[in-house]
């Protein structure tokens, strides 16, 4: 392709539609119903017009030089969603796939998530379309000063506070904030997730996967079960599906799956989570590095299944924790895992369920932890590590993991308990929607119009 004809295609595929988007909004606004019929002020002051619109959405350019010394360029984002309750808040994501929609739908989510938190905290998304697969380590770092060179003028400990997501993990928020110390010669809590020895809070790194688990122990305990014991599907191989792993084993379930965007592993004897996170967060390897260590596990390709198929939800189990992508299980996954027998779905990625697949777990009764009160533990424990920030403390592992801990039983309370109210006391979509935004929208209230 010519270079002319690359860059037109390029401008022509830079804004997909927003279905995303779409899809999130529908999903709170279709639980709404009754509470907007109780509390007519909503309406009223339009509150629904004004939350579905961000207060500010920031565009940039990001150049930086590859290996070869060629000038690249990818799109910068950060859309600052809401910031009613406190600083905005929330991740960024490092993805080709990155398009303005995608950063609308997170950010949309995390209002309502970190208003679920009970704690001060807005809601903001940001990233690139940057892919980091394949990059050198200096070419991370280099796209990472860059990307701070645009970002470090919109965000501060007080006004927006970023963390990591897909493709941003430790490393990339170490360059992140390197570079705002540079720009700035603060140091000062700008970013969640940093390294323990300059800023980190302890379990931040484990905290959406340890809390998601959380939940699922709660949602089982109202059905008088636990995990122990149980076979578990976690999909993905990131931050959040290694930790929810590793939660899961040490209270008693065998977790036989892990997955990436090439396919899916199983090993019925259990995944081994040390060598997961050597190949993951050490080496930034596939998978496939797995199967060398252990010759019993097999490794299922995406490309010998249907395109709209997802190999991970085809291994029976009792209970499924999709942690990879969004609309990554569908409604025929859906149907194929409760044909095996699964009675429990922990959502730890954002948005990973699609709606058909969301109804036919809620038509079937079985536990669904949808993803803005099951993976809040993430964003949850970035507040804890604001909070060492300001006061200049540093918390030990335990106490961290004791207030996680106590933060995603009260989510799941307060989840379960708006749903009562409502009249439906196990749908916890309805709970979780209904209570996050009710908290969102009487600040809103209460703030006077704007
Ligand atoms: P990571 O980048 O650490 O891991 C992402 C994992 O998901 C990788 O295994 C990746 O595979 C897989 N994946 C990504 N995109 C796709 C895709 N299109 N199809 C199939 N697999 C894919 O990210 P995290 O673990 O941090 O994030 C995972 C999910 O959890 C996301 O939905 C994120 O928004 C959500 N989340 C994250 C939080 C956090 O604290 N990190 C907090 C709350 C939610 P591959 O390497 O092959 O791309
Ligand atoms: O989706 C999420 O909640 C995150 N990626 C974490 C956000 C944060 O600010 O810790």
């Amino acid at each position: 392709m010519s270079y002319s004809a690359e860059i037109i295609r390029k401008i022509k595929t830079a804004a997909p539609p927003q279905t995303e988007f779409h899809q999130a909004v529908e999903e709170v606004l279709d639980s709404l119903g009754p509470l907007l019929h109780d509390i007519p002020k909503y309406q009223e002051f339009n509150i629904l017009e004004r939350v579905v619109e961000p207060d500010r959405q920031i565009m940039f350019r990001v150049t930086w030089v590859d290996d070869e010394g060629r000038v690249r360029v990818n799109k910068g984002y950060r859309i600052e969603f809401n910031a009613t309750l406190g600083p905005y808040k929330g991740g960024l994501r490092f993805h080709p796939t990155v398009s303005t929609g995608t950063i609308l739908f997170l950010g949309f989510e995390q209002i309502f998530k970190n208003a679920l938190t009970g704690l001060p905290l807005g809601g903001a998304k940001g990233g690139s379309n940057f892919d980091p697969k394949g990059k050198s380590d200096g070419e991370i770092m280099r796209f990472c000063q860059a990307f701070m060179t645009e970002l470090y003028r919109h965000i501060g400990p007080n006004t927006d506070v970023p963390a990591g997501d897909i493709g941003v993990g430790g490393r990339e928020i170490g360059y992140l904030f390197g570079q705002y110390k540079r720009l700035t010669g603060r140091h000062e809590g700008v970013l969640t997730g940093k390294g323990i020895s300059w800023g980190g809070s302890l379990v931040r790194k484990e905290a959406t996967g340890y809390g998601a688990v959380y939940f699922a122990k709660q949602m089982l305990a109202e059905r008088g079960e636990t995990l122990e014991g149980k076979v578990c599907t976690v999909s993905g191989s990131g931050n959040v599906a290694i930790y929810t792993t590793e939660k899961l084993q040490q209270l008693g379930a065998r977790v036989v799956a892990a997955s990436d965007s090439r396919g899916t592993l199983h090993d019925p004897e259990g995944i081994h989570v040390e060598l997961l996170k050597r190949i993951k967060e050490e080496q930034h390897l596939p998978l496939t590095a797995y199967l060398e260590e252990r010759p019993g596990a097999r490794h299922l390709p995406l490309e010998d299944y249907p395109a709209h198929r997802h190999p991970v939800w085809s291994i029976p189990c009792d209970a499924a924790f999709p942690c990879a992508t969004q609309n990554e299980l569908n409604a025929e996954d859906a149907a194929e895992l409760l044909n095996n027998g699964c009675r429990c779905v922990c959502e730890g990625a954002n948005m990973p369920s699609t709606t058909k697949a969301i109804h036919r777990f809620q038509e079937a009764h079985i536990a669904f932890g949808p993803a803005k009160a099951a993976n809040a533990g993430g964003v949850a424990t970035s507040q804890l590590e604001m909070s060492q920030n300001a006061s200049m403390e540093q918390w030990d592992f335990d106490t961290v993991d004791f207030k996680l801990h106590g933060i995603m039983r009260q989510i799941h309370e307060t989840c379960r308990e708006t749903a009562r109210a409502y009249g439906d006391v196990h749908n916890l979509v309805m709970g979780a929607n209904i209570a996050g935004f009710r908290r969102v929208a009487d600040a809103m209230l209460d703030q006077g119009i704007h």
